[in-house]
């Protein structure tokens, strides 16, 4: 089942039908069991009827977050390790992720607040001092503060490879910066875990056309999300639940940066499309 969050309020949506919650977004995903107290909701309410639903979820999408931190695993896939080793060759720092691909703890960083994350629909910034931008796809954990995995979204770890490759030590400016992180459509939640074999599509388009396509699944993935979680929340409390963006799988070849108004369109199973559209700070000071 989906949860929406809307500018009318919360929105659960099962196989067609959509029914509304009267909660707070924080209280509602925070539960334990999260997916059998949705089910109950779902027993005990009325579908909302056809011209309703269309109103709340072709109107606009707010991403799936409140109060919570975004946070996000690196180097998670082969394909991210290579990446990096090849833009931080001159820099020197290639071995670094070498070594946390292989080794027991993995690179974990602290993303954004709500403030700094784009829904579907919405922009995502590339940064005016940053010659070299990707989107990068990402699976993207919900989980509660108990440290409970509670549901799925889709999520775009917005970088600049060139900042990230001068130096690994600019890694926080390389990921931090106003709307460089999306997450949504929707909170996908399930009691199962998401299966592994669900696909993971990026698709970049420039004036309509695709530019960048590219798919693989989410299985492809160096460690498991409980390892992940596990260290995430070893010394750090989220009274709120986390987000937790769980590394890049696709990457574009090295040729390849973003400009203002390409569409950035992402796809996982079972969770739906997230499209955003490139563009950029107004305010940039430097
Ligand atoms: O090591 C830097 C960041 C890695 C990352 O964001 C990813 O692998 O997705
Ligand atoms: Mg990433």
């Amino acid at each position: 089942m989906k949860l929406y969050k809307t500018t009318k309020g919360i929105i659960l949506e099962q196989a067609g039908a959509a029914y509304i919650v009267d909660d707070q977004w924080d209280t509602l995903i925070n539960r334990d069991n999260l997916a059998a107290y949705l089910q109950e909701i779902i027993d005990d309410t009325t579908a909302l009827g056809a011209d309703v639903q269309h109103e709340f979820l072709n109107g606009p999408l707010l991403p799936p977050i409140g109060a919570q931190e975004v946070w996000a695993a690196g180097v998670t896939y082969l394909k991210s390790r290579d990446a990096r080793m090849e833009e931080s060759e001159s820099s020197g720092a290639a071995s670094l992720y070498d070594k946390v691909y292989d080794a027991p703890r993995p690179e974990l960083f602290f993303k954004a607040t709500a403030q700094r994350v784009s829904g579907h629909g919405a922009e995502v910034y590339i940064r005016k001092d940053s010659e070299w931008n990707v989107p990068e796809p990402e699976l993207t954990l919900y989980i509660n503060s108990k440290g409970n995995i509670q549901g799925y979204t889709i999520g775009n770890d917005m970088s600049s490879r060139s900042i990230e490759g001068e130096n690994a030590l600019y890694l926080p400016q390389a990921k931090i910066y106003e709307k460089s992180a999306a997450l949504g459509p929707c909170l996908y939640v399930s009691a199962e875990p998401i299966p592994g074999e669900s696909a993971i599509k990026l698709v970049i388009k420039r004036n309509d056309v695709p530019v960048y396509e590219d798919e693989t699944t989410i299985s492809r993935i160096k460690r498991s999300f409980t390892e992940l979680v596990g260290y995430l929340y070893a010394e750090c409390d989220f009274p709120q639940g986390c987000f937790l963006m769980t590394g890049t799988c696709l990457v574009p070849p090295p040729t390849f940066t973003l400009q203002v108004g390409d569409v950035v369109v992402i796809t996982i199973d079972n969770i739906g499309t997230m499209v955003n559209i490139i563009g950029i700070n107004p305010k940039h000071k430097l």
